[in-house]
């Protein structure tokens, strides 16, 4: 696992290239939908994170207008908005809703709620280890679950942004937000959606000495330009009780070897 490829971060320490024992294991084919993290709240009453904090971040262009303009931004990243009362069933505050994308992934999750939700499910997040492992499908140092090329012979096999971020997505794969959970073709272990469509929480700690839970396959915000983190190596980090617009996760689960 990992990677040294110069297109990396090593500040990430996506490197050194590391040989790593793996237990057997299962893991989902795709993220978590809308229709099955609907039904973990109808049988628990679970409530998100986003929804006792009130808000969550959105991503600016899919806020309506004059929720827009009052929508706090963070001055570093003023693509997002803090949208009071947006949560995964209105993933773009009120008035929204998964009516249309109950196949797509649930995001404004928390790494908490996940946890919550693999608990019910009898399952638990995989570690980094296990979805790198299940994102390379097979496939030795290649840069994406499908090989080292982005777009194939002008075939796109992802979700994430194309034109320039963020003023101009041109939307040439087909998505300007989530895709339905098994859009596009699976990888050589039949995953689909681990490079974009929505970063997915993993069990681990970021790094030991800080606070933020990993995160890995990118999303479809990511652009070269900006963060080619939908590589299978990448990794990023966020605090557990963080959630946005882009962010969704898979479920595994140990499995004894024969
Ligand atoms: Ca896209
Ligand atoms: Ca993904």
């Amino acid at each position: 696992m990992g990677t040294e490829d110069e297109d990396g971060f090593s500040e990430d320490r996506e490197g050194p290239v590391r040989e790593v024992c793996v237990d057997a294991f299962a893991i989902d084919a795709h993220a978590v939908t809308n229709a099955r993290f609907a039904e973990f709240v109808d049988a628990t009453g679970y409530r998100t994170e986003a929804e006792k904090f009130g808000w969550t971040y959105v991503f600016a262009r899919f806020v309506p207008g004059e929720l827009r303009k009052t929508s706090p931004r963070p001055q570093q990243t003023p693509w997002w908005c803090g949208v009071s009362g947006a949560y995964w069933r209105a993933p773009e505050g009120p008035g929204s809703s998964v009516e249309q994308r109950w196949d797509h992934p649930a995001v404004h999750v928390s790494w908490h709620d996940a946890v919550a939700y693999c608990r019910w499910a009898g399952r638990r997040l995989p570690t980094e280890v296990e979805w790198e492992y299940a994102a390379r499908g097979g496939l030795d140092q290649a840069r994406y679950p499908w090989g080292d090329e982005l777009i194939p012979g002008g075939e796109h096999r992802c979700n994430i942004w194309q034109g320039k971020f963020p003023v101009r997505n041109t939307e040439e794969d087909g998505y300007a937000g989530t895709a339905p959970v098994d859009a596009f073709e699976p990888n050589g272990f039949g995953l689909y959606n681990v490079s974009g469509n929505v970063w997915e929480w993993c069990a681990d700690w970021f790094d030991p000495a800080r606070s933020g839970r990993s995160m890995r396959g990118g999303s479809y915000l990511c652009h070269d330009s900006y963060c080619n983190r939908y590589r299978v190596a990448a990794r990023t980090a966020n605090t557990p009780d963080s959630s946005s617009g882009n962010l969704g996760f898979r479920t595994a689960a140990d499995v004894s070897p024969r």
